[in-house]
């Protein structure tokens, strides 16, 4: 009786049956709906951007890079099982019989940004084997102070390293390699999280780039480990993850200072790649405007206005957008842009 209550207050405010059946469903609910979604036993994640990387519980994320844009909004990835919650080392996770996401919040002066990243994908790939959620689909870094150099290395070149270290790099890696972002925030913790199956994605490459794993070593002295895009069968239906995307053509940086032209080729890149997609996976999308939802990291405020502008413009207003505050991985590099489409 009380359960058919509370599977009906939820049918209420979920309001979608499609929503109800789907292994994994990532949308956006109010910020004043905040209980509901987390007393929903269905709900696997939120993820709410502010001002700090901070822990509350195994189903909340909280996001040291601020909303300017879409603050009103929480993320809310909702399952069609009741996920059950555990820890493992420093992991804090949440799992169902098809999926596990995972978090770890790490204080960064507890060690080299190396030996830390290190230690967290370690981790994470212990965990991985342990409950056989072997494949790695989609992972989010946020790294405080990405650009500052310590003992040499930018701290961005020294988690590229530590990543590489911990990382399974026997023969065939480079194409089983999830879709990933990497950005910085101004707190004082590493934050990653991140979503695991039993089975692999389709890994897609970008035709305009140098995929990053065969970056000239000049950007990291071990290669950044992750593909452009991944394509996920969750039953029925097919997700699109796209990695933090920049502008950046062929291995190098293209219009430095000029965020409009970057925002261009940002968008030029995610075309190309779901074009692919679409190719190898059947989609059934053409470009960035067929997108669910994006996210656009921002490194500077000032271009907030004619960013969302210029957005808007490329996109139409179907696409979910959200502005975050953050830096990015390469000095030069004043936003970049990472999307997801559920078919
Ligand atoms: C790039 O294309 C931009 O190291 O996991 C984007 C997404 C970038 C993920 C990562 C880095 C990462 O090289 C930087």
């Amino acid at each position: 009786m009380l359960l058919a209550l509370l599977d009906a207050k939820i049918a209420g405010y979920v309001n979608t049956t499609n929503r109800q059946n789907s292994l994994l469903d990532i949308h956006y609910q109010p910020r004043a709906r905040q209980s509901d979604v987390v007393n929903d036993p269905y709900t696997l994640a939120v993820i709410d951007f502010n001002s700090q990387s901070q822990f509350t519980d195994e189903k909340r994320i909280i996001v040291g890079t601020p909303a300017l844009t879409g603050g009103d909004l929480l993320e809310v990835w909702r399952t069609n099982e009741i996920p059950e919650s555990g820890s493992f080392g420093e992991i804090q996770y949440r799992r169902t019989s098809a999926l596990i996401f995972g978090q770890l919040l790490i204080p960064s002066d507890s060690g080299s940004m190396e030996s830390l990243t290190q230690k967290i994908y370690q981790q994470i790939s212990h965990l991985q084997l342990e409950l056989s959620f072997e494949k790695m689909i989609r992972v989010w870094n946020y790294l405080p102070w990405i650009n500052r150099h310590d003992e040499g290395l930018e701290r961005y070149q020294s988690f590229c390293v530590g990543r590489h270290q911990a990382i399974d790099t026997s023969i065939g890696y480079e194409s089983h390699l999830p879709a990933a972002t990497a950005v910085g925030t101004h707190d004082g913790n590493i934050l990653v999280y991140f979503l695991a199956a039993h089975e692999d994605g389709m890994q897609i490459e970008n035709p305009r780039q140098v995929s990053a794993f065969a970056y000239p070593s000049k950007y990291a002295p071990k290669s950044p480990t992750f593909s452009r895009a991944v394509v996920k069968q969750w039953g029925e239906q097919k997700h699109l993850y796209i990695s933090g995307t920049a502008s950046i053509l062929g291995h190098e940086t293209r219009h430095v200072n000029k965020p409009g032209e970057q925002l261009d080729e940002c968008l030029n890149n995610i075309d190309i790649l779901i074009a692919e997609a679409d190719r190898e996976t059947g989609l059934g999308i053409k470009d960035a405007s067929d997108l669910t939802g994006i996210k656009l990291y921002l490194r500077n405020q000032d271009y907030l206005e004619e960013t969302i502008d210029h957005l808007k413009k490329r996109l139409g207003d179907k696409v979910k957008l959200m502005v975050l505050h953050a830096d990015i991985c390469r000095g030069d590099l004043l936003l970049e842009i990472e999307g997801f489409y559920s078919g």
